[in-house]
């Protein structure tokens, strides 16, 4: 078995070619262009593992693919071991190429997590990219643990009364060598994560902040703006984590406040979110995170 791709990426092809199905303004998209971006820079290319979600149903029928590398679909549930599996052979083979699963917060807060703990926990030489667009999209818009208090999903008719689960944590604590929150809003601070990732081995996670106008009941021309609004605001901390314990916050929030997030997106209502307490847990997570990085201070 040949586990990866035989040619880099070239600078001009699209890792995500044009004429998939994903929405207008989906935030996934803009993902993958920047991913395929950072292998072609880095001089590198993927195989790409996928579960259940949006980015397998883009792919479209075989023996046609939108994507320019090979993809593997997997079930829900396995996605971090079928890379497992496939980087190993890869790693046996002495092959290039890098292993990476594109999955969304379904497959990766819920369904996934067994799998993507044990990988883990095995420090597997893969890349674990979770775009996170809070929502089970890909089947109309249910509510998945990474979906943010207070948000309307057909599941949550009424906002959703829990938080969103902090996988960050959860991965840190497995003291992997890298682990990662990103923006499609920031290019360059995702270029150069990526470029960290692509160089290290072992298990690295990205977490990517995903607008889907289609779940959050926005405008494709606001996703940037919305996801930008949520890190400047605090609401979607921009830091990394290297080996589980030394923190470094990337992008300080400004101060803006989250009031106009919520309003631009008709998933939720007024009256059910508690600005006050948004606010709140806001700053008491940047507070947390500027403790974790003055723990062990890194420089380089
Ligand atoms: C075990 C299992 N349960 C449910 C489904 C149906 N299903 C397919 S995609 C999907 C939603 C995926 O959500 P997410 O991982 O967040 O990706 P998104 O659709 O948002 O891109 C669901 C529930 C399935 N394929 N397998
Ligand atoms: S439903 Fe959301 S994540 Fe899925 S393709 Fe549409 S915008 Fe993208
Ligand atoms: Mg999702």
């Amino acid at each position: 078995m040949n586990a990866t791709a035989a040619t880099n990426l070239h600078p001009d092809e699209c890792l995500l070619r044009p004429g998939n199905t994903n929405c207008g303004g989906c935030g996934m998209s803009i993902g993958l262009t920047m991913l395929g971006r950072a292998l072609a820079e880095a001089g590198d290319t993927c195989t790409l593992v996928i579960p259940a979600c949006c980015g397998i149903v883009t792919a479209g029928a075989f023996p046609t693919t939108s994507y320019a590398v090979p993809t593997i679909a997997t079930t829900f549930a396995s996605s971090a071991a079928v890379a497992s599996g496939v980087a190993s052979i890869r790693d046996i083979n002495n092959e290039s190429g890098q292993v990476i699963c594109w999955a969304g917060d379904g497959g990766t807060y819920d369904i996934g997590l067994g799998t993507l703990s044990a990988a883990a926990e095995r420090n597997e030489n893969i890349i674990y990219i979770c775009y996170d667009n809070e929502i089970y999209g890909n089947t109309g818009g249910q509510r998945s643990s990474a979906t943010p208090a207070g948000a309307r999903t057909t599941t949550t008719p009424w906002g959703k009364s829990e938080g969103k689960k902090d996988i960050m944590s959860i991965m840190a604590a497995h003291r992997i060598p890298y682990a990662a929150t990103m923006s499609v809003a920031h290019p360059e601070d995702f270029a150069r994560k990526m470029s960290i990732a692509l160089s290290m081995q072992g298990m690295r996670f990205l977490l990517l902040h995903s607008p889907c106008p289609t779940g959050w009941k926005s405008e494709p021309q606001d996703s940037v703006e919305l996801v930008r609004l949520a890190v400047a605001s605090g609401l979607f901390p921009v830091y990394e984590v290297y080996d589980g314990a030394t923190y470094r916050i990337n992008i300080e929030p400004d101060g803006t406040d989250p009031a106009e997030y919520f309003r631009r997106q008709r998933r939720f209502k007024d009256d059910e979110i508690d600005l006050d307490v948004t606010r709140r847990d806001c700053a008491d997570r940047m507070q947390l995170l500027k403790a974790l990085a003055a723990l062990y201070p890194r420089t380089a």
